[in-house]
C-alpha cells in the first residue's frame, strides 16, 4: 500500500520531516500542552474571546467617470497576522491587523504603502481604530497627520483588490492583537534581525515561524458577506428656499446662498465626525434663521430677494447644484422657471468655516477677480467688517477653473460655468480636495467653545456684509440684540449632524412611487428647519442620475459582520487519533506548511544535492 506521506517523501526531502517531526515530538513528551490543545483545536473554539462577531465598516468603494477608487471587495476568510510579520513576501493568503495610531510609525506606514496597498502582499487588511479617529482627543502632530493623509489619498485616489476594513478598538481585539505581537516578537521580529546579518537567515526565521505555528495559537479572520452590489437607482434631494424682499419679485436682485449637506471620508459609516461638523450647513441655517426674522417685518424687509440652496453630493463633483443650475439655467428655460431667479447678482457658497485647522482665516475664492459690480461691493463690505477682527486673515484667492481637471475644486465654479457671478467663502487655504475630504478635520485640540466662537465670528462677519449689501451703508452693526447670532441654536443644529454619518450613499432618497419619494431622516429634519426659517415654502427636488453615463456608482455594503476563530494547525491532528492516515495527512500538511512559506519551493533547488549526499 502506498501511503500519502511516501507520496509526499517524493517531494520532501528527508532532512526535512526530521526538521518538522523534531518540535512534534517535544510536543509530546509535554502532556499539559498536547492537553489543552484538544479543546483548542479546530475551527469554533473562541475561549479566550467574550463573543465572535464584530460590526466592522469598509472603506469606501465609488466609481466616478474618472476612474474607480477604493476597495474594490468585501469578503475574506484569511488568518490574522500583524504588520511587524510582513518583513518578506510570504503572507500573499494573510489578513494584515494594524492599529490605526500605528500607522503613524514610520515603519509601519512604509509597510501599509508599499507592501500592502502598491504590492498587495497581503489578501485584507483589517485597522482597529479608537474614538480618536472621530474626535480627536489626544491631538495628532503634523506628521501624523500628514500619514494619515497620505493614507487617506491613496485610498481616495486610487483603487485596490484588498478588503480593507476598519474595527473599533474593544478588549477582545485589543488582546488578540496583543497576544499576536507578542507571539510574532519572539520570533519574526528578532529573525528579521538575524536575517540581515546570517546568510542563513532564511531558513533559520521559516523554521522558527513554523515552531511559532506550532505554539501558538493564531486566529482566524472570516468576513462571510454580503458580497458587493452596486446602489441602483440613487436620488439626491435639494432643498430650496426663499425669502421675498419689498418689491416685485422679478425685478429687485436676488443673492443665491448655497451650502451642501454632504460629507466625505474613506470610511462612509464613520464619517459624522468629518468635514467641520458641517460647519457650512449650521452657518447657513442660522443665516437663514436671521435673515427670516429681519424679512418678516415690513419695518425691516430688504429691497433684495434671498434664495437659499441646500444641495447634496457636494462631495461628488457637485452634483445637486450642478442638476439644480441645468434646470433653472438651461438654454430651453421655461417659464415656468422660479421668477426669482431672473436677477441673480451673486452666488455665495459656504464650506468648512469651523476653521479646526487654527488658522484663523476668512479666504473668499473665485473664479475670475471681481473689478466692479455687486460681487466686487461685497468683497468690499467682507474687508471693511472683518478689520473690527483683526486676528482673521481675510483674504481674496483668484483660482482660475481648470477645464482640463476631471473635476471642480469649488461648488461656486458650476456658477460660475453658467456665467454667474459666484465664489466661496471658506476658512480653508488650500484648493486640494483631500484636505476637505479628511476623517480628521483638527490638529490641535480645537475645544468645542473655541469651535463655536470661529464659527459666531464667521456668522457676523459674513451675515453682516450680506446685510450691508442688502441694506446699503448703515453704521450700527444689524446683527445684534434681538438679531444676534444666537450660540444655543449653532450648538443644537452641530449636535444633529455630528449623530449621523453623511456620506452621499447613506443619505439617498428612496422612491416609493411615481409620486411620492421618502426622505432619510436627517433630510427630514432638515427640511422642517428650513421650513421654519423661510416663507414655508420649501422646494423638495430629486435628482437621478444619468442612467447612460452615470455621474456616480456607489457600492455596498458600508459596514457588515466579521467572524474570528481561533485556530491550531492541521499537524495536532496528530495526537488524538490513532489512525495511521493522519500521520500521512499530517505530514502532508507539514509539507503545505513549508510551502506557505516557500521553504521548499525556494531552498529544495539550491538545497537539493547536499541532502541527497
Ligand atoms: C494604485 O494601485 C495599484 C494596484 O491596485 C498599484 O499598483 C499602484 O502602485 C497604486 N498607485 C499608487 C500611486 O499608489
Ligand atoms: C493670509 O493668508 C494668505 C493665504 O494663505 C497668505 O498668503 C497671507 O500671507 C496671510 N496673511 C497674513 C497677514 O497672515
Ligand atoms: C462636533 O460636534 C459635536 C457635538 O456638538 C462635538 O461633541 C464634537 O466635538 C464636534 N467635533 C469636532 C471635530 O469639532
Ligand atoms: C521576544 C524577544 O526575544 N525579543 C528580543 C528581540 O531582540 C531584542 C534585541 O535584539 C531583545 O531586546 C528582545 O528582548
Amino acid at each position: 500500500m502506498i501511503t500519502e506521506a511516501e507520496n509526499v517523501a517524493d517531494y520532501v526531502p528527508s532532512f526535512y520531516y526530521l526538521f518538522t517531526l523534531l518540535p512534534i515530538f517535544l510536543v509530546i513528551t509535554t502532556p499539559t500542552v498536547a492537553g489543552s490543545i484538544v479543546t483548542a483545536t479546530g475551527i469554533g473554539s473562541s475561549s479566550n474571546l467574550l463573543q465572535n462577531q464584530y460590526i466592522i465598516y469598509r472603506v469606501h468603494q465609488i466609481d466616478m467617470p474618472y476612474g474607480h477608487f477604493g476597495s474594490r471587495s468585501s469578503t475574506f476568510n484569511l488568518e490574522a497576522l500583524t504588520p511587524d510579520q510582513l518583513l518578506s513576501d510570504i503572507f500573499i493568503r494573510k489578513c494584515a491587523l494594524f492599529k490605526w495610531r500605528d500607522l503613524f510609525r514610520k515603519n509601519f506606514h512604509d509597510i501599509f504603502i508599499k507592501k500592502i496597498l502598491q504590492e498587495s502582499l497581503v489578501a485584507a487588511v483589517l485597522i482597529i481604530y479608537d474614538d480618536d479617529i472621530i474626535n480627536i482627543n489626544k491631538p495628532l502632530t503634523m506628521d501624523e497627520l500628514n500619514k494619515w493623509q497620505n493614507i487617506e489619498k491613496r485610498l481616495m485616489t486610487n483603487e485596490t483588490l484588498l478588503p480593507i476594513y476598519f474595527i473599533q478598538e474593544n478588549n477582545d481585539i485589543n488582546r488578540l492583537y496583543e497576544e499576536l505581537m507578542e507571539s510574532s516578537s519572539s520570533s519574526a521580529e528578532n529573525n528579521s534581525n538575524k536575517q540581515r546579518e546570517s546568510s542563513l537567515g532564511s531558513k533559520t526565521s521559516a523554521a522558527e515561524m513554523i515552531l511559532q505555528k506550532i505554539f501558538f495559537d493564531s486566529y482566524q479572520f472570516v468576513v462571510n458577506g454580503p458580497p458587493i452590489t452596486v446602489i441602483n437607482n440613487p436620488i439626491v434631494t435639494n432643498f430650496q428656499t426663499k425669502l421675498i424682499g419689498a418689491g416685485i419679485e422679478d425685478q429687485i436682485p436676488t443673492y443665491v446662498i448655497v451650502s451642501h449637506y454632504d460629507s466625505y471620508s474613506i470610511i462612509p459609516a464613520l464619517t459624522n465626525g468629518a468635514d467641520s461638523n458641517a460647519s457650512g450647513v449650521i452657518i447657513f441655517l442660522e443665516l437663514m434663521r436671521l435673515f427670516s426674522k429681519l424679512y418678516s417685518n415690513i419695518k425691516t424687509r430688504p429691497k433684495a430677494n434671498l434664495v437659499f440652496l441646500l444641495s447634496g453630493g457636494g462631495k461628488l463633483n457637485y452634483f445637486g447644484t450642478k442638476k439644480w443650475l441645468d434646470d433653472n439655467f438651461d438654454s430651453s428655460r421655461s417659464s415656468n422657471g422660479d421668477s426669482s431667479l431672473d436677477n441673480i447678482q451673486f452666488a455665495f457658497c459656504l464650506e468648512s468655516l469651523a476653521d479646526t485647522m487654527n488658522e484663523n482665516s476668512l479666504f473668499m475664492y473665485v473664479s475670475k477677480p471681481p473689478k466692479s459690480g455687486t460681487q466686487a461691493s461685497f468683497w468690499n463690505n467682507l474687508q471693511e467688517i472683518s478689520s473690527d477682527y483683526p486676528q482673521i486673515n481675510t483674504t481674496l484667492i483668484h483660482k482660475k477653473i481648470n477645464l482640463a481637471e476631471d473635476y471642480l475644486y469649488w461648488e461656486h465654479e458650476r456658477f460660475s460655468l453658467k456665467r454667474i457671478s459666484a465664489f466661496t467663502l471658506t476658512s480653508l487655504s488650500t484648493s486640494k480636495i483631500i484636505q476637505r475630504r479628511t476623517m480628521i478635520d483638527a490638529i490641535q485640540q480645537n475645544d468645542e467653545q473655541q469651535r463655536l466662537n470661529h464659527i459666531e465670528n464667521y456668522i457676523n462677519i459674513i451675515g453682516e456684509s450680506l446685510a450691508r449689501q442688502l441694506y446699503g451703508p448703515i453704521k450700527e452693526n444689524l446683527l445684534s440684540g434681538e438679531y444676534s447670532v444666537s450660540r444655543q441654536f449653532i450648538q443644537s443644529i452641530s449636535k444633529q449632524l455630528h449623530n449621523v454619518p453623511r456620506t452621499q450613499n447613506l443619505l439617498f432618497t428612496t422612491q416609493k412611487d411615481a409620486q411620492n419619494y421618502q426622505l432619510p431622516p436627517l433630510l427630514k429634519t432638515i427640511q422642517m428647519m428650513m421650513k421654519k426659517y423661510s416663507d414655508g415654502n420649501v422646494r423638495t427636488l430629486h435628482y437621478k442620475v444619468d442612467s447612460k453615463n452615470p455621474e456616480f456608482v456607489f457600492y455596498e455594503p458600508v459596514e457588515t459582520r466579521l467572524f474570528i476563530y481561533k485556530t491550531k494547525p492541521a499537524i495536532f491532528d496528530l495526537f488524538h487519533n490513532d489512525d495511521r492516515r493522519y500521520l500521512s495527512v499530517c505530514l502532508f500538511s507539514c509539507h503545505q506548511v513549508l510551502q506557505s512559506f516557500n521553504f521548499i519551493d525556494k531552498d529544495f533547488d539550491n538545497g537539493n544535492n547536499n541532502i541527497d549526499g
